[in-house]
């Protein structure tokens, strides 16, 4: 057996192996089961993403707190809110992460510190702000030393709020990260029409933040960089801002015809930048984890997107009693 290169155990890089094929899975299930009709409401997939949610995601525990966007189901996945009831919450269905009345857009689980996906750019950050303060006021009366990390794409990124946000984590030294998840474009516009600056390392300096840049097809530049943010922000040294290079394999939204995308983009993304490739090529050509390992996860993970999509069509609707219960007291 060859050494291990990797900063992780081999049962974590397992760990983080089947957290990915699980978006992953999730993810292009939803896209044909969307197309047939099946799923009420508006879908985003991360499908492409999975690296960066997940290398970050491995250095949480549930007190971490999360704010996520409108492309969540990936933060959730990793942030260990659980597939089944992520399905039937996107079903629309009773047994859903909140009952089924919210839907893809609105996943939140407290109890893993999953605080929402939002439907509305750049609302989480503030969010994040608050959970980072109250983080840092329980670490100060001896509690655990948490971070909260608010995820942006880079369309989000010009928004207000955002960058009051990084202004007030700053001034406060919050244990507050601000993760941009910079897949190249806002909908269908490049980012380059919405954004002057190429990078955010740049923008983050001009608020006093330290930032660095990664590609996030890459698990293990994710999760190194995020390492040493996340120990940073623990450890009172204050927030900072990761942006991750990514791709997305399907459109912004489900049912996009995406004709704003390059002669052979989507080919060439799933060819050459598949976060979930890169990562099996990593580990199996450094001997550390087997080909047949890999496989008996994504068969395993097949059969629980399985049972979460069965589960989800056969459970019941919320019914009209349902509409005024969890409104503001039981989260
Ligand atoms: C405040 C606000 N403005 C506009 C929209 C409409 N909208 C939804 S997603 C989106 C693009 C987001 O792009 P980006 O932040 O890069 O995230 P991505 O979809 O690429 O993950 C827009 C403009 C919205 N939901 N909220
Ligand atoms: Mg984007």
């Amino acid at each position: 057996m060859a050494g291990n290169p990797f900063p992780l155990n081999k049962e974590q890089l397992l760990q983080a192996y089947r957290t990915m094929r699980t978006i992953r899975e999730f993810e292009d299930r939803l896209h044909i089961d969307f197309s047939r009709g099946d799923i009420p409401g508006f879908v985003h997939l991360y499908a492409g993403e999975e690296a960066a949610g997940t290398g970050i995601m491995m250095h949480l525990g549930a007190s971490d707190r999360i704010a996520s966007t409108h492309r969540g189901h990936g933060h959730c996945i990793a942030k260990g809110v659980d597939p089944m009831a992520m399905m039937k919450e996107i079903y629309g269905r009773k047994g859903g992460s909140c009952e089924g009345k919210g839907g893809s857009m609105h996943i939140a689980d407290l109890s893993k510190g999953m605080m929402g996906a939002n439907g509305i750019l750049g609302a989480g950050a503030p969010l994040v702000c608050g959970a980072a303060l109250a983080a840092k006021y329980r670490a100060k009366k001896g509690g655990p030393s948490d971070v909260a990390i608010s995820f942006v794409g880079d369309g989000a990124s010009n928004q207000g709020t955002f960058l009051e946000s990084l202004n007030l984590a700053a001034v406060w030294n919050l244990p507050a990260i601000f993760v941009v998840e910079n897949n190249g474009y806002a909908e269908s516009t490049s980012r380059e029409y919405g954004t002057a600056v190429d990078s955010y390392v740049d923008r983050a300096a001009g608020f006093g933040l330290p930032g660095v840049t990664v590609d996030g097809t890459d698990f293990f530049a994710v999760y190194e960089a995020a390492g040493e943010i996340i120990k940073r922000a623990r450890e009172g040294g204050g927030p900072s801002l990761l942006e991750c290079k990514m791709v997305r394999f399907h459109g912004h939204f489900e049912g996009d015809a995406q004709t704003y995308r390059g002669a052979g983009e989507i080919e060439d993304n799933r060819a050459n930048k598949d976060c979930l490739k890169k990562f099996a090529a990593a580990v199996t050509g450094a001997g550390v984890i087997g080909a047949a390992e890999l496989t008996a996860i994504d068969h395993e993970v097949l059969g629980l997107i399985e049972r979460a999509v069965a589960e989800a069509k056969a459970a019941p609707q919320p019914t009209l009693a349902d509409l005024t219960t969890d409104v503001y007291v039981k989260y």
